[in-house]
């Protein structure tokens, strides 16, 4: 966050009356997280309605606006739905996994080592093309995708129809199309994270072909190289990739022995190791 807001007031009872609670049976928690069942963090490119997402769920407040690169730092909150209890992760906006920016590197690294049990990748329907980059870039670490299509109602403006039965048979995980800031889809959005986290959905992502045979067997022998040293670290065959690509802040990590630091044998202890602000800040 650029500028800190002041402490978000706990969800008011007026939440667990309003018409998403009504439609989706969900009760906002605000930061009350003692326990939780499941934890998804909400991803995408800068300025998608992330946060506006985040502060429907959970009555909390981060900050939003109509410019990218607001959330800088993740925020915590939590929901309930269906007797499940909900951590939910607000990342900074990022186009990529490549990134290299603080803010990009903390969405980064929460989504390929934060071991979510959702990610939801949060896209802007104006900007569907541009933003399905990141959306393949997650479907290649993670099965356990919901891509949420935001901001429909500005696509309707434009004229702009997103046939989203289409994308989620081409993409292999569930789409739902939302217009956040009026509620619209959110009854929708809840039930594809539910369908997600408890395993009544399996997803089938589409990945890129195989790799090349020589590829292949120089990455098994990184990847066998970085669990020597990082034994436990999630997605090591992308860190691999990462590495044979020039990655050069992969490499530095992996010089300085930091990259142990963003292995998260528990998610408890990845909160532990990484205290942020868990309000809206
Ligand atoms: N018209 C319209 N505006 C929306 C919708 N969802 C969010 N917005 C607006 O879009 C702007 C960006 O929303 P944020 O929630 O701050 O976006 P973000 O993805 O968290 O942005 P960063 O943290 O900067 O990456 C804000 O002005 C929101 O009010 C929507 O469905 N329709
Ligand atoms: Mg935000």
């Amino acid at each position: 966050m650029k500028s800190a807001d002041p402490m978000p007031a706990p969800p008011k009872e007026a939440c667990a009356t309003c018409s998403i609670y009504r439609a989706a049976n969900l009760k906002k928690l605000g930061v009350n997280l003692d326990a939780w069942d499941y934890m998804v963090a909400l991803a995408g490119n800068p300025n998608t309605g992330k946060s506006t997402v985040f502060n429907a769920l959970t009555g909390l407040r981060q900050h939003t606006g109509n410019w990218p690169g607001k959330t800088v730092t993740r925020a915590e909150g939590g929901f309930a739905y269906e007797e499940q209890r909900y951590k939910i992760v607000d990342l900074p906006g990022t186009y990529s996994l490549l990134s290299t920016s603080l803010d990009e590197e903390i969405a980064r690294d929460f989504i390929l080592f934060g071991q979510p049990d959702v990610t939801v990748v949060v896209a802007d329907a104006t900007r569907l093309e541009r933003n399905l980059n990141l959306v393949l870039q997650v479907l290649e670490i993670t099965d356990r995708v919901v891509l949420c299509v935001n901001l429909m109602d500005e696509a309707r403006r434009h004229g702009v129809q997103v046939d989203d039965r289409q994308l989620a048979r081409d993409l292999g995980v569930p789409v739902v199309t939302t217009a956040a800031r009026s509620g619209e889809g959110l009854p929708e959005l809840l039930r594809a994270i539910a369908e997600v986290a408890t395993g009544r959905v399996v997803c089938r992502p589409h990945r890129l072909e195989d790799e090349p045979p020589a590829l292949k067997s120089a990455l098994n022998e990184l990847v066998a190289q970085i669990h020597a040293l990082y034994p436990g670290l999630p997605n090591a065959r992308w860190v691999a990739l990462r590495l044979l690509g020039g990655d050069e802040s992969m490499a530095e990590a992996l010089r300085k022995g930091t990259l142990g630091n963003l292995a998260i044998p528990a998610r408890t202890d990845f909160d532990r190791a990484n205290p942020t602000v868990s309000t809206a800040s």
